[in-house]
């Protein structure tokens, strides 16, 4: 926690000197950790721009990359923040998916409350019944600015005449406002159904109602990610597909070979995680057993742990199902039966986790989902396709939710707490599924889809899908820096 004193002496510092602090470098400065008017007189000591504004930028230029070979060679520590298994409680039909929304309209509600901005929002209730008494059209009635903000539940997004008319409900009410003008557009699109989401709404003119001024997601800060502080690597992989005809297991040999070499990177490989589909499972599509080496999850499962009984004990690996594991299908998921684990539960170095779940690597907060929603957000938004899954990830974190669509491909089971409500926000937000590999960064977040080790299936060929399969992700937790590495020879 920094001080209120403190805040108040490096702003009297930065004002005295005539420079301002934007709203977005202020909140980074506030989680650095340390002296915060330190931190401020050196930006301006470094401040090379003419610019009166301390940004964002001029922040993150505070925080050089440190030299990892100075560091001292430290303890490698990891730790579960977050797992979805133990914590699976199952409401009942409708009551439980009323829970559920409830939960995500809360928990994302504390998370708005964060903007300056959220205090004026107003209660679709009283925005009605203005409209109703007909003073809306007063200029007054509309806040200071002339606008009010509303937030809510994306209920409904419909194409109309003059516009994209979203359905907005913050269980005081429920109201349709129109998308009108080109941005509005275009980030009404951008939305996904059933997030919460915050608009500013005006009376403009020639459009009945009130109409869209702008449209914001919950979103992840702009921000500087916790970092290793001595020189480790995290390994990101999924969708081995052990059992499937088209399971690559001589490049997953030579991924695992690789992690017993002597190689400068791997001696210094302290993590794995593994985001799901481990085995191709068994009913998961029709006429899958065409397709199948091995008939039975559970046998699929024991050729999965032979394989993933190489991985050297030094690398503590995090194990999440995905859509062909076995187990509930429904998000959230726990973790692998007992029964059908096939030894996964014998290996020491292994950790069985359900999901999502996140995990600390030395302090690098790694968020893992499999990924099915993104067949839905990938569908609903114009733009977006299976070649860059990263880009659909993004669309996740802006919406502060793991999978926000409810009854589209993705099954979501009724529990009391939403759980795939991003509280936290991940330095790596890691997933799979897609089966295309794709590393962005997002606001500081370093968003990897770890891509697979399942050649083109016949599904993925009529789909118009070209994996890109055989290929571990390799993050340095000191830098943040990811590479890519192929085993395809
Ligand atoms: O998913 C393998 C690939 O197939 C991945 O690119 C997503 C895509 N896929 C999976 N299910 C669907 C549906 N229902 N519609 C469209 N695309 C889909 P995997 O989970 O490994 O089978
Ligand atoms: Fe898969
Ligand atoms: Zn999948």
């Amino acid at each position: 926690m920094v001080l209120q004193s403190e805040i108040k002496s490096a702003l009297s510092y930065a004002t005295s000197k005539g420079y301002q602090i934007h709203p977005d470098a202020f909140a980074m400065l506030k989680g650095l950790q340390g002296d915060l008017l330190k931190a401020v007189q050196d930006i301006i000591r470094q401040k090379k721009s003419g610019s009166p504004v301390i940004v964002v930028d001029d922040v993150k230029g505070l925080i050089a990359p440190e030299s990892a070979a100075e560091a001292p060679p430290a303890e490698q520590k990891s730790e579960v923040l977050m797992d979805s298994s133990p914590a699976v409680n199952t409401g009942e039909g409708v009551d439980g998916y009323a829970l559920l929304f409830k939960s995500r309209y809360e928990k994302t509600m504390r998370i708005l409350a964060q903007r300056p901005d959220s205090r004026r929002i107003a209660k679709i209730s009283t925005v009605k019944q203005n409209g109703r008494s007909g003073s809306v059209k007063g200029e007054r009635s509309l806040g200071n600015a002339g606008t009010q903000i509303i937030a809510g539940l994306l209920m409904s997004r419909r194409q109309r005449k003059n516009g994209i008319e979203l359905e907005i409900d913050d269980y005081t009410g429920r109201m349709q406002v129109i998308a009108a003008t080109e941005d509005a557009r275009k980030a009404a699109s951008a939305l996904a159904l059933d997030q919460v989401v915050m608009l500013e709404l005006e009376n403009a003119k020639g459009v009945p109602g009130l109409s869209i001024k702008s449209v914001f997601s919950p979103d992840i800060p702009d921000h500087l990610p916790s970092r290793s502080k001595s020189e480790a690597y995290a390994v990101l992989i999924s969708d081995m597909h052990v059992g499937s005809k088209y399971f690559m297991e001589q490049e997953f040999l030579r991924f695992l070979d690789w992690l017993s070499s002597d190689d400068d990177v791997v001696r210094k490989i302290s993590f794995l995680c593994i985001g799901g589909d481990v085995i191709d499972g068994i009913g998961i599509f029709p006429n899958q057993d065409k397709e199948l080496l091995m008939m039975d999850a559970a046998s699929q499962m024991g050729h999965a742990t032979k394989l993933l009984s190489k991985i050297p004990k030094r690398i503590k690996t995090f194990i999440i199902p995905g859509n062909h594991d076995p187990g509930r299908r429904a998000l959230p998921q726990p973790g692998f039966p007992q029964a059908t684990s096939g030894g996964l539960y014998g290996l020491e170095n292994c950790e069985v986790l359900g999901n999502p779940a996140m995990v600390s690597l030395n302090g690098v907060k790694v968020l893992m989902f499999h990924g099915q929603s993104l067949d839905d957000v990938i569908a609903t938004t114009p733009g977006l396709s299976y070649q860059r899954p990263a880009e659909a990830m993004k669309v996740l974190l802006k919406a502060r939710h793991l999978s926000p669509t409810y009854g589209e491909r993705t099954p979501i089971a009724p529990e009391a707490e939403d759980m795939m409500v991003m509280t936290e926000i991940p330095d790596i937000l890691h997933s799979g599924h897609v089966h295309v590999t794709d590393v962005d960064s997002y606001r500081g977040t370093l968003v990897v889809n770890s891509g697979a080790w399942q050649a083109q299936t016949k599904f993925q060929q009529t789909m118009g899908i070209t994996p890109s399969p055989g290929i571990a992700i390799v993050v340095n937790l000191a830098t943040m820096q990811p590479f890519k590495k192929d085993f395809n020879q």
